[in-house]
């Protein structure tokens, strides 16, 4: 529909055309953070997005002035949430979209499938320096492959605790597993309820930081000291 049909006609000429136009006028919403940033929306903070085949999301944009970033993730050493939820809870979110939160794997899945998106890592360290970890490509799986996780190239200074070779330490092309869902790797154990969080698990592995669960970096003496807040982002 052209951009202001509805100025095209006056009250006199066709009251009626007015009303249907109104009502079949709609707003497109942008499918991801980067599309509005691109669109004019510089400032941080909660929009409204639909990715394709979704519902309409409220989503926290962090805008660097290059990029917008669709928040996945907020989770800080003191968080007030518990990431021990379920199957379906992580597959619709949880958390506070303005606090610590989990954006939810179908979402991530369908913003992932759009196009090709890297994500990036974020943490302050104990001592208060910031670190990084980049991938060049980030895309989940359907439900119907358990939201298994495919990770391209890794950069950063974080370390790469996704993608690292070292045995039971794999997540890259991992299933996700919940408390509730055991689709890891381990004969024996369902890693997600030994652990207490949703993961792509290998064998369970090193992936909790203390104190930090649904973290993305395992290796806490890359770091110095356990994160005191992680952010990830498309
Ligand atoms: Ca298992």
């Amino acid at each position: 529909m052209k951009a202001g049909c509805c100025q095209l006609q006056s009250m006199q000429e066709s009251p009626a055309f007015i009303s249907f136009c109104s009502l079949v006028y709609h707003f497109t919403f942008k499918r991801d953070c980067e599309e509005l940033f691109q669109t004019g929306h510089t400032k941080n903070g909660l929009y409204i997005i639909q990715p394709e085949g979704s519902r309409k999301l409220v989503v926290q944009c962090y805008m660097d002035g290059c990029n917008g970033w669709t928040m996945i993730q907020t989770n800080s050493h003191n968080t007030e949430i518990t990431w021990t939820e379920a199957w379906t809870t992580y597959k619709y979110g949880f958390g506070n979209l303005e606090k610590d939160h989990w954006l939810g794997n179908e979402y991530i899945h369908l913003i992932t499938k759009q196009k090709l998106y890297k994500v990036r890592i974020d943490l302050t360290n104990a001592n208060g320096v910031p670190r990084y970890a980049e991938y060049d490509s980030f895309f989940l799986a359907d439900e119907g492959d358990f939201y298994k996780l495919k990770l391209g190239m890794y950069e950063g200074n974080a370390g790469d605790s996704l993608s690292s070779p070292m045995t039971k330490n794999m997540h890259d092309n991992m299933r996700f597993s919940a408390k509730d869902r055991d689709n890891d790797r381990s004969s024996h154990t369902n890693c997600a309820d030994v652990h207490g969080g949703g993961w792509w698990f290998d064998s369970c592995g090193l992936w909790l930081l203390e104190g930090v669960r649904g973290s993305w970096l395992v290796n806490a003496a890359e770091l110095s000291g356990l994160p005191t807040q992680i952010t990830a982002r498309l």
